[in-house]
């Protein structure tokens, strides 16, 4: 009888161990559970997604979608570097927000340090299972800012309409 409760007991703390880490995986520690984090090793609290394709911008330098950072999306993002919006001109979401990796609402210096250290790597990482998938367009994170996909002054910020 003590053996059953003995183990019946291990079950138990093996499941809810089991269950509370699961809950928990974060292994960039931005608030995110890895399964809804569109870039699961980098904190990005704000789950920004210009393109929302599942990756993050934070970890996105593959803007031609075809899973690699490489040459073209150095070109691309060349041809749209510098870019400082114009709120009164320019349209409510830009294509250029894709090419805005931190967030901030500009295409700058910083963005590139970021794409550079992208650079010739697969995208992502993404935890989300229809990430980079077209069938499952849009691929919006659950996590950060619920249904906002992409911020504008930062990735602490929500854009808000
Ligand atoms: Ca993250
Ligand atoms: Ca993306
Ligand atoms: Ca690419
Ligand atoms: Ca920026």
């Amino acid at each position: 009888m003590m053996k059953h409760l003995a183990l019946a007991a291990a079950l138990v703390i093996a499941f809810s161990w089991v269950a509370h880490s699961g809950a928990i995986s974060d292994a960039d520690s931005d608030g995110v559970s890895a399964r809804n984090d569109n870039c699961e090793l980098v904190a990005n609290q704000g789950q920004c997604d210009a393109d929302r394709d599942g990756y993050g911008d934070r970890c996105d330098g593959d803007y031609n979608n075809d899973m690699i950072v490489g040459g073209p999306d150095f070109l691309d993002f060349k041809s749209n570097f510098p870019w400082d919006p114009n709120p009164a001109t320019d349209p409510p979401v830009p294509p250029q927000w894709k090419y805005d990796h931190n967030g901030d609402g500009k295409v700058n210096t910083e963005d590139f340090t970021t794409f550079s250290s992208l650079f010739s790597l697969s995208v992502g990482q993404s935890g989300l299972s229809c990430a980079g998938d077209p069938t499952s367009f849009p691929c919006d994170s659950p996590g950060g800012y619920g249904n906002w996909w992409f911020c504008e002054r930062g990735e602490g910020t929500a854009w808000a309409p």
